[in-house]
């Protein structure tokens, strides 16, 4: 949790001094997200990301380097060569499938990944998270509804951070939250706080665990907060008070990690300083050598765009 909000920080910070022209962060969501990761088989199942996700990618084995490298869009950029924009992770030894930008096309890709690993006799799980916006897509029906009559192996995980860049979840939606669609699928629908760790993983491993006895996909909804603006190309204050901001930074998933942790005795404040500090320094490192790293070359970009004679 610790290392992506670091990569989120190094990420802004590297736009602002103009080195990086863009960046989308999930400061606030990490919980969620590491929660999730962690009920996962890296390398086995099927892992289809949306553009918050660091701490699902690091946690599966993806290194700061590896993130920092995409976001310079260099050429050994493991995701795309820097083709792709900056958090549109791939990484085919993890079987993380490369992201479409129009939001929620993930869903029905995760869908035809566990319909692939059911067809080939494979143990496969396919988890695909999106934020609450997505589920306002058609893409977000067809998928369940797909996934929910065949049976499919497919955990569907939203992490409803409450906006879809400026536009509430109330506005957007009839019902209040996104779970309790699951019900007109006929599968189960588990709403979740998505800044508790613990009980994220949970519920991640509770609808992976029925997923890979045949039971069929599952909808889980963390509820969460995105604590930076949309992109570093956004101005939050336009559609959201200081106040809400301030309430949600005090219930931020890191500080509450370390007070769990502390208060059982799992780590000192002396060696919480400590790690802060490692990661730190860690990714600060890794940006360094990102951005020393060769730029793609003009003559490549079209690369993997027309089949080489
Ligand atoms: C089909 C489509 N419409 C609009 C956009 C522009 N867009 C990018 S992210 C985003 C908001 C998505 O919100 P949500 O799914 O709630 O995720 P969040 O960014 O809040 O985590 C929009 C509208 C897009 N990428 N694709």
């Amino acid at each position: 949790m610790l290392t992506s909000r670091a990569v989120d920080e190094r990420a802004s910070i590297l736009v602002r001094q103009g080195k990086v022209s863009f960046t989308v962060g999930g400061q606030g969501q990490e919980a969620a997200q590491v929660g999730a990761a962690y009920a996962l088989s890296p390398g086995k199942d099927w892992v289809l990301p949306y553009y918050r996700d660091a701490g699902v990618v690091l946690t599966l084995g993806m290194t700061p380097e590896e993130l920092l490298l995409g976001e310079f869009g260099k050429a050994n950029d493991p995701n795309s060569g820097g083709r792709q924009m900056p958090k549109h992770w791939s990484y085919p030894s993890l079987r993380i499938v490369t992201a479409s930008s129009p939001v929620a096309t993930q869903l029905p890709h995760a869908v035809g990944c566990a319909l692939a690993a059911r067809l080939q006799g494979e143990d496969a799980v396919a988890w695909v998270s999106f934020g609450d916006g997505a589920v306002s897509k058609g893409d977000f029906h067809e998928a369940l509804n797909y996934a929910a009559i065949h049976r499919l192996p497919v955990v569907f995980f939203c992490e409803n951070n409450y906006y879809a860049i400026s536009v509430p979840f109330k506005q957007q939606s009839p019902v209040e939250g996104a779970a309790v669609r699951a019900s007109a699928y006929g599968i189960p629908g588990v709403t979740v706080d998505g800044n508790d760790v613990f009980a994220v993983y949970e519920a991640t491993r509770d609808a992976v665990r029925r997923a890979r006895a045949g039971e069929g996909p599952t909808l889980v909804e963390a509820r969460t907060y995105r604590l930076a603006p949309h992109t570093s190309n956004d101005d939050d204050r336009k559609y959201r008070s200081r106040e809400e901001v301030a309430e949600w930074q005090a219930k931020d998933p890191l500080l509450r990690m370390r007070s769990y942790l502390l208060q059982h005795k799992v780590i000192t404040a002396a060696l919480a300083a400590e790690m802060a500090e490692i990661v730190h320094r860690e990714v600060a490192q890794a940006a360094v050598r990102a951005q020393a790293a060769p730029d793609p070359l003009p003559e490549d970009v079209l690369r993997h765009v027309y089949a080489d004679s």
